[in-house]
């Protein structure tokens, strides 16, 4: 017995620092992370101030802030930082909110631990940019049963849609097509061998980029994929697969890089090694985003082809939570509209032919 009991009390000591770990890591990241109680001070209403307890309990209902929890991937792209900046500009005190913020640096255990913090700190919405698709059932049945809507954004989860009120975001498998339907166009019935440089390993974003790819593939017995490996959507991510490819592969003429800053990689990978690409050079460069630098690489031409995913997604976010606010009913699904650009000289039905008018129009 006594055996036992030590082995118990062992076992829920090890549980306990385990969640206090989870608990420190995710906290520097949180920027905002006493958010639930001061939603009461932040009111202009004297009446909150007199009833603080029922002013917490429902701010937005009685005028206050609306909180709003944000489980952020992390910072791994440019597309990312504009994401993030413009969820930051969307839900601003003076537009209405309290954003507790949370970076989860890619680590898929900080990101559930945010949104359990969320849970526990009783946000009235809570924003979830998935890092994977899978792992997600339990927490979010853990946010159904305390009541608080969840917005699935940016990325998709694989969870029952009945767990979470609406997700929206670019569709992946569309971008994924266009980039393979482009290709085709381009190549005109040439061989192609090609490279992949994906984005994080079960990530919608990749899974579906590379479904959409691999679709119009297989409709092309002229094209042989080579290799396909995950550079983790960084820059960094996208120079060291690029690397291990040209070491591996003397013979290839597409390289898809599943976004901007990876194919920034590739590109110094290349030149390192005195390989030439885009339009006047040896190997197509594929890429996905279309960032301010992205679109600037392919103006000059080093990207013949960058189809876009459109970060400034806060808006449709907002105006989910303003119609449940106001008890209308939402979309389970917001497609985020996306176009795709070919460098100067290229004409596309799939795509628009870039110019400096179009770069200048780029803010992000
Ligand atoms: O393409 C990439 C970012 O989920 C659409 O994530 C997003 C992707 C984007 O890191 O740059």
């Amino acid at each position: 017995m006594k055996k036992k009991l030590a082995v118990l009390l062992a076992g829920t000591m090890v549980m306990a620092s385990l969640v206090a770990c989870g608990g420190n890591d995710a906290a520097p990241a949180t920027n905002d992370a006493p958010a639930a109680e001061p939603a009461a001070e932040d009111t202009a209403e004297p009446v909150a101030e007199a009833e603080p307890e029922a002013e917490a309990e429902a701010p937005a209902a009685s005028g206050g802030a609306i909180s709003v929890g944000f489980a952020q991937v992390g910072h791994e792209s440019d597309w990312r930082a504009a994401n993030t900046q413009n969820y930051q500009d969307a839900f601003s005190e003076a537009n209405g909110y309290e954003l507790s913020f949370v970076d989860a640096d890619n680590d898929n255990a900080v990101q559930l631990e945010a949104v359990r913090n969320f849970i526990q700190q009783e946000m009235d919405y809570i924003c979830i940019a998935p890092i994977e698709t899978a792992g997600w059932d339990t927490v979010l049945q853990e946010a159904q049963d305390a009541g608080i809507p969840v917005l699935i954004v940016d990325r998709s989860v694989d969870a029952d849609p009945s767990l979470y009120t609406t997700q929206l975001g670019c569709d992946m498998v569309a971008e994924g097509e266009t980039a393979g339907n482009w290709l085709g166009e381009y190549l005109d019935g040439a061989d192609a061998k090609i490279l992949v440089i994906e984005g994080s390993v079960g990530a919608s974003a990749t899974l579906g980029r590379t479904e959409g790819f691999n679709n119009i593939a297989a409709q092309h017995s002229e094209w042989e994929i080579l290799d396909s490996q995950s550079g983790d959507f960084t820059q960094a991510g996208g120079q060291e697969v690029m690397e291990s490819f040209i070491k591996s592969y003397s013979d290839f003429n597409v390289v898809v890089c599943q976004n901007d800053n990876e194919a920034y990689g590739a590109m110094d990978a290349m030149d390192a090694a005195g390989i030439t690409y885009g339009v006047d050079g040896d190997v197509i460069i594929i890429s996905f985003d279309a960032t301010h630098d992205g679109l600037q690489y392919t103006l000059d031409g080093k990207i013949n082809c960058n189809v876009e995913c459109n970060p400034l997604q806060a808006q449709f976010a907002a105006d989910v939570i303003q119609k449940l606010e106001a008890g209308q009913a939402v979309d389970a699904q917001t497609i985020v509209k996306d176009e795709a650009f070919v460098a100067p000289g290229i004409t596309s039905q799939y795509a628009i032919t870039m110019t400096q008018e179009v770069l200048d129009g780029r803010a992000y």
